[in-house]
């Protein structure tokens, strides 16, 4: 087989290139190592930026997300008993954010995907890109036992954290930047109507705590806990005990609690590898750089990553022009590592650390009093928390 891009990965990098490249006319093919129905029950982010929504527009892909999704023009942060509302739309001259799952987004893109007759082949294992340093690569894979090969003229790497894009790099070509923060994330997922119709960020002696949402009837609450914690040490009604004990008590009292149908740990990290291009080989997504969730800035910065992805390799094939792909890491990581700083500092701000001691808690509680009293220091969370420009 022959096509002109072959996507390693069908989340929400891979699927948003394969439609912002098929509008052009660029062949593309997607190979994804698990299946849809497994895709499709993983629960990730929940923030859209604006600029995500944008291109899910373009790409006629965003008739639900108007329909399903939830505007937010604002959030709260609480600490020490305080409840501090950071209103987005006031200090960003009118942006805001979309509180819509990363589950339906995927969702979206793989039935625009389907109505436009597009290939992408699930469940093909051991998917190796090949020769990308040179002219002629091309991308192996196994499906139902038989052996395939599918040459191409550019290879997409949108294949996570754990792909095998970034692994086929020579180790000499790449260098890795990475920080892990000393605990994780609990996360549940519950029928029950969110405890505020924003989202609540809240920093407290016993830990970090977060209320979201993925519709008016439905939770996703998360608790900052040890990453020596196993899911069998939390029984929901532990969870329900200690999100309540994080949160000011007008929230605690007025939480509705019921059973969760999804529960899981997440490790937090901040990791970027550069550059994002190898020849013919781009890396895109959370395979080229991991944040901390408490910034809701990965599924973004994929979304980031595809958009100039795809406008230089449809400057590619348009004008002949290599510009676009010579420039495509550079652009892509300097937007990156403003949102790995931002996402590093919100954890920083907003978790508990055993490591540094009572110098760093009180660094932590001055940085979050000059956030609340300064409208400088506001506005340069908002900004930043809505989405820096591409
Ligand atoms: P994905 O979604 O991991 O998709 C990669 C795809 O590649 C496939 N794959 C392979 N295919 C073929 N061969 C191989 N060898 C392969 N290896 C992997 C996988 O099966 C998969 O289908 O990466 P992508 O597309 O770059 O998307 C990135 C986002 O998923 C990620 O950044 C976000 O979920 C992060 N994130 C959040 N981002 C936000 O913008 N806002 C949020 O509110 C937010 N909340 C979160 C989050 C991540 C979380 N976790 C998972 C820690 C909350 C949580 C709890
Ligand atoms: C989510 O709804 O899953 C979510 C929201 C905001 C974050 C992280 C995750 O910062």
């Amino acid at each position: 087989m022959r096509t002109q891009v072959v996507i390693i990965g069908s989340g929400p990098s891979g699927l948003l290139l394969g439609q912002l490249l098929s509008q052009q006319g660029i062949e593309t093919v997607i190979l994804d190592r698990v299946s849809k129905d497994y895709i499709l029950s993983r629960v990730r982010a929940g923030v859209l930026e604006e600029g995500t929504v944008q291109l899910m527009e373009k790409v006629g892909a965003a008739k639900r997300l108007h329909q399903e999704g939830l505007p937010h023009n604002g959030f709260s942060l609480t600490f020490d008993g305080r409840d501090h509302r950071i209103d987005l739309v006031d200090l960003t001259s009118g942006k805001r954010v979309m509180v819509y799952g990363q589950t339906e987004v995927t969702h979206d893109l793989m039935d625009a995907r389907e109505a436009a007759g597009l290939v992408t082949i699930y469940d093909a294992a051991d998917v190796e890109p090949h020769e990308f340093e040179g002219s002629g690569p091309y991308v192996t894979y196994r499906k139902d036992g038989i052996n395939h090969r599918i040459d191409c003229d550019f290879i997409a790497g949108c294949d996570g954290f754990h792909g095998v894009s970034r692994k086929s790099v020579a180790d000499g070509a790449i260098k890795e930047f990475e920080k892990i923060y000393p605990f994780g994330w609990l996360g549940i997922l519950a029928d029950v109507p969110p405890v505020n119709h924003e989202l609540i960020y809240a920093n407290h002696p016993r830990g970090f705590a977060l209320c979201s949402m993925r519709s008016h009837t439905r939770s996703r609450y998360y608790v900052q806990c040890s990453l020596e914690d196993r899911l069998e040490d939390w029984s929901d009604q532990r969870f329900w005990d200690e999100i309540r004990r994080r949160l000011p008590d007008s929230h605690a009292e007025s939480m509705v609690i019921g059973p969760s149908f999804e529960k899981s740990i997440a490790p937090l990290r901040s990791f970027v590898s550069e550059p994002m291009r190898f020849g013919r080989l781009f890396l895109a997504g959370d395979a080229a750089h991991i944040v901390p969730p408490t910034g809701a800035k990965g599924l973004n910065l994929a979304a980031s990553d595809v958009h100039y992805l795809s406008e230089a390799l449809i400057e590619f094939y348009r004008d002949r022009s290599d510009a676009g792909i010579d420039f495509y890491s550079q652009k892509a990581l300097s937007r990156v590592w403003k949102a790995v700083r931002f996402s590093w500092w919100m954890t920083t701000m907003m978790h508990r650390f055993t490591d540094t001691g009572d110098f760093g808690q009180r660094i932590q509680e001055a940085e979050l009093d000059y956030l609340v009293q300064s409208r400088a220091a506001s506005t340069a969370l908002a900004e930043n928390y809505v989405g820096l420009p591409y």
